[in-house]
């Protein structure tokens, strides 16, 4: 038997960071030190980011599948602990490796986990109950990921789910009173840490003690008579002390706000001030004039704002010019341009940010849309969602300052890097969006105008919802386009209910999502191609729907499928896609099934021709023309010297030559494709 050698290092290992999780995947070693045996172990060091000293991880880490003897070039790691930075070495070893313990070949990989918010409560258990109250205590959630700052519960009666009640505790233990007797009730808890807050657990379901027969007699009726007689006269009070007006003078609180958003003709009477206001119980009573219960975190419409200028600087920081270093234009938007710089605030280091101006000459219409976008994104608070720093309004320029993200508009940035991502990466893209836009919908948002072109990505491929506005959005959008009754809507974004007669919802913004993820699995290509508005009303309306992008996994086609069911009502809803590709993402080989090439092919028209009488005279001249000269050799070597032997090469057979990245991969086996099949028609009939 020859000698043989310990493997050489991985190569372009690559990490995917999701809140507490990290994907890594890497290439196998140049030199497998001439065995078959090759297999891989993950070390994990935790560092310390101030002092750089770095200890072992310790157990609580899991990976996925395991963490030696890996035989795939990928892994998973989960249950890191939040906002931790982690060194992880991939190393190769084979049979050999034990006769050089000294010389460990690996490629290491830095990454910094993101706050996640706690896992759902998982178990609920009934403590007292009585006929008008049932008390409950639960147990922390397994991962608190952070300080629990406070409990929400909700319930309702069963089957009554649209009027419900929201309790919020401190402790792990609550009574829910004035209940009905010998009624089920639901209830669902989450916790709420630093990071926002986690999942709702299941629904779990007590009943109330019946009241017996007995005690419904004959005694009670002048108790019921008294207490209905005090609720009208306490009910006629209020309603009297809200009318009056006289609350202004001395601003109480809660109370002259919901006169101000209940009924707006008032205002003029007592102004608006400020000072008189508290915003956080705005929040929690009211939405778009309606009582609201404490807790329920609902968007506010800045428009029930009398002021807008007030609405801003509820929700928005005013920031200094002179904290503010413009740099370049990044951008254009409707109302100016968008630039990035740098933002100093008082004891802070200087960080990135994104601007966007308001030009010089703008109409107070203008101003108020401009801003108004400031007013909505300063509600939100999410990892997935364009984090606002804070308005400059005291100042000319007028300006809308954000977060930086270093990767621009996820379309542009797909479009430059075709191809060049495994199909978890863009996985893990899409999960952030859907999370983002849960969020939102929990939060009563409608987006309109969600694609990829409105979405931000960063450095780490985390992307982020952007763009907010309520009318201005389409206006700013150069997709939008007028429909026959006068709307502005982006045709090939939005749902068809919606095109018809302007049914936004968030089910609309799920057919959306639908179309965001079929851009980014096939990157940033146009939807419906240059099919015109016309057609693809057309199209949709008589059930087409766009064909699976090359390569697609048969999970994702099938997701974008559910997301474009005429049925607003059989889509899925954003929690549920994002448990879905969470499921995706912790079992990456579901992936693995991909729509096959056949059964795309069997639903287009479709013209053959042979390989190899085309455009490449050699392997050489094809791999270089897509960029993929790198592996003319190893075709060469491997006896893939001509077109024709070229043309029967598979997957499989790319795997088995090296070409261990996907988005590699793709390319090759792409223009495979695309050399033996001409798309004549690429639409596919539901
Ligand atoms: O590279 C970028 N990084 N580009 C091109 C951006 C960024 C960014 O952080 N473009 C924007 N960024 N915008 C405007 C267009 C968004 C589709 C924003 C950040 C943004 C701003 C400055 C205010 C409000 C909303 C988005």
């Amino acid at each position: 038997m020859a000698c043989t050698r310990p493997p050489s290092a991985p190569r372009s290992a690559i990490s995917n960071v999701n809140e507490t999780s990290v994907f890594l995947e890497w290439i196998p070693p140049a030199d497998t030190g001439g065995r078959k045996d090759v297999s891989y172990y993950i070390a994990c060091k935790k560092c310390n980011s101030h002092s750089g000293l770095c200890e072992a991880c310790g157990g609580h880490v899991r990976y996925l599948p395991q963490q030696t003897g890996l035989k795939n070039t990928s892994v998973m790691m989960v249950d890191l602990l939040a906002h931790t930075n982690y060194t992880f070495e991939i190393e190769a070893v084979n049979g050999v490796s034990d006769q050089n313990p000294g010389a460990r070949q690996f490629v290491s990989v830095n990454v910094t986990t993101n706050q996640a918010a706690p896992s759902p409560v998982s178990s609920v258990k009934k403590g007292k109950i009585t006929k008008n109250s049932i008390s409950l205590s639960w147990q922390e959630p397994d991962r608190p990921n952070g300080i629990i700052l406070e409990y929400e519960i909700k319930y309702f009666e069963k089957d009554q789910e649209t009027s419900y009640t929201i309790i919020k505790s401190k402790e792990t233990t609550i009574t829910a009173d004035g209940l009905k007797p010998g009624s089920a009730y639901v209830f669902q808890i989450r916790a709420r840490t630093a990071a926002g807050y986690g999942g709702f657990s299941r629904r779990f379901e007590f009943e109330t003690s019946p009241v017996l027969a007995a005690s419904r007699d004959q005694s009670q009726i002048p108790i019921i008579v008294v207490s209905v007689t005090v609720g009208v006269i306490l009910l006629a009070v209020v309603i009297g002390f809200l009318l009056s007006g006289s609350c202004c003078d001395h601003g109480c609180g809660w109370a002259s706000s919901l006169r101000a958003v209940a009924y707006p003709s008032l205002t003029w009477r007592c102004g608006y001030s400020k000072a008189k206001q508290d915003p956080e119980e705005e929040k929690m009573h009211f939405h778009n004039g309606h009582i609201k219960l404490p807790g329920v975190r609902t968007y506010i419409d800045p428009h029930t704002y009398e002021d807008p200028n007030q609405a801003v600087h509820e929700f928005a920081k005013e920031i200094e010019a002179s904290c503010i270093t413009i740099e370049r234009v990044i951008g254009a938007g409707e109302f100016g341009e968008v630039c990035s710089g740098r933002l100093k605030l008082q004891g802070k280091r200087e960080f990135p940010v994104a601007i966007k101006t308001l030009k010089v000459g703008y109409t107070e219409k203008q101003r108020r849309d401009f801003l108004g976008e400031a007013s909505i994104m300063g509600q939100f608070d999410h990892p997935n969602i364009i984090h606002l720093e804070g308005v400059v309004t005291k100042s000319k320029p007028v300006m809308i300052v954000t977060e930086y993200m270093e990767n621009g508009s996820l379309d542009t940035f797909l479009k430059k890097n075709d191809g060049q991502f495994t199909v978890i990466q863009l996985v893990g893209m899409l999960r952030g969006i859907a999370s983002g836009m849960k969020y939102l919908s929990d939060m009563g948002y409608v987006h309109r105008d969600l694609a990829a072109r409105n979405i931000l990505i960063n450095s780490n491929l985390v992307c982020k919802v952007s763009d907010f506005g309520l009318s201005r959005v389409l206006e700013d959008d150069p997709e939008a386009a007028y429909t026959t009754r006068g709307g502005k809507i982006p045709i090939r974004w939005t749902a068809p209910e919606a095109i018809a007669f302007r049914k936004f919802t968030s089910a609309s913004d799920v057919w959306s999502y639908g179309i965001v993820m079929w851009e980014v699995m096939s990157y940033g290509e146009r939807p419906y191609w240059e099919m015109t508005n016309q057609d693809v009303i057309k199209a949709v309306e008589e059930g087409y729907r766009l064909p699976s992008p090359m390569d697609c996994p048969a999970a994702l086609y099938q997701l974008m499928l559910d997301c474009w069911q005429k049925d607003r009502n059989s889509r899925p809803k954003f929690d549920e896609i994002v448990s879905m590709l969470d499921k995706l993402i912790r079992n990456p080989s579901s992936l693995k099934t991909l729509v096959n090439a056949s059964s795309r092919v069997s639903n287009l028209l479709v013209e053959h021709s042979p390989v190899g009488s085309g455009a490449y005279r050699s392997v050489g001249e094809w791999l270089e023309a897509i960029k993929m000269g790198r592996y003319t050799e190893i075709f060469m070597e491997n006896g893939y010297s001509s077109m024709d032997a070229v043309a029967q090469v598979t997957l499989e057979d790319l795997r088995r030559l090296g070409v261990t990245l996907v988005g590699h991969q793709k390319k090759i086996m792409n223009s495979l494709q695309e050399m033996k099949v001409q798309l004549v028609n690429g639409m596919v009939p539901l």
